[in-house]
């Protein structure tokens, strides 16, 4: 099944890093790409905002620009969300925290299994981390464990927000998070909805540039989410009415 691939870039103080994430996917994937959503609010910064028209400039109509409206990092992949129109969304960042490299990947099984999601794992052979606090980590592996017994699935890393989707299961789909924990409420959700996920492996590497916008206090907050999602109904998860996406929200 072919896929036309809407590209997800949340930007607070992304320059060198959101330029050579778009290069590279766009080098490597050009033609199965519909759309860049570039997602910006107040704290972007000017520079980021320089590098962002440049790529406007460079690809024109396959970038768009959206000023977010609900707050944090789960409002602006949210609001990217109501207006993506390629067939399937990936979510990612752009700090070079999500190898670019990996969308080639991410397209191709995407397009060979239909109405599953496909998930990068930085806790499988081939996979790993450099750089990444040794408390975090731990945390992390034990998070990981925890409700991947929880949640009866074979799912090594929930929390890393670098997926592809089927738009439509977006878009089927009652969001809450705002912050964060919303990228750990983009796989538990369809997980309770009977969605496939395929895991494939990536190496995590620190940003080289800025710094993060989640606090390692925060993390306490998806113990909350991953525990109040495993009691809700199907006709809870499910959106009371699905959203079509909406057109020329640009900023
Ligand atoms: N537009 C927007 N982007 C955000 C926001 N919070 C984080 N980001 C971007 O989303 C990506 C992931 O966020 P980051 O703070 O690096 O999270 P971490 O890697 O989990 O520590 C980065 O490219 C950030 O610049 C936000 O509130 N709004
Ligand atoms: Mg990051």
């Amino acid at each position: 099944m072919p896929c036309s691939a809407s590209i997800i870039l949340p930007v607070i103080n992304e320059t060198f890093s959101l330029r050579q994430t778009v290069d590279i996917i766009e080098t490597e994937n050009s033609a199965d790409i519909a759309e860049y959503v570039i997602v910006i609010c107040q704290k972007t910064t000017p520079q980021s905002l320089a590098v962002i028209s440049e790529l406007e400039q460079k690809y024109k109509n396959k970038v768009t620009v959206l000023k977010q409206t609900l707050p944090f990092l789960g409002g602006a992949v949210r609001d990217a969300f109501n207006i993506c129109r390629g067939s399937h969304i990936v979510m990612m960042a752009s700090d070079l925290e999500t190898d670019p490299h990996l969308v080639r990947e991410f397209i191709q099984l995407a397009g060979a299994n239909p109405g599953t999601i496909v998930t990068a794992t930085r806790w499988k052979t081939k996979g790993g981390f450099a750089g990444y606090n040794i408390l975090k980590l731990a945390f992390n592996w034990v998070f990981q464990r925890t409700f991947s017994i929880l949640y009866h699935t074979r799912l090594s890393d929930m929390t890393y927000g670098f997926r592809i989707f089927p738009a439509g299961l977006v878009r089927s789909i009652q969001w809450e998070e705002l912050r964060h924990p919303f990228l750990f409420e983009t796989v538990i959700k369809p997980l309770r909805l009977g969605t496939k996920v395929i895991e494939i492996p990536t190496k995590w590497e620190t940003r080289k540039e800025g710094e993060s916008q989640n606090s390692f206090f925060r993390n306490f907050i998806y113990f909350r989410t991953g525990i109040k999602t495993l009691f809700y109904t199907k006709e809870k998860i499910l959106a009371k009415h699905i959203n079509e996406p909406q057109t020329s929200k640009q900023a």
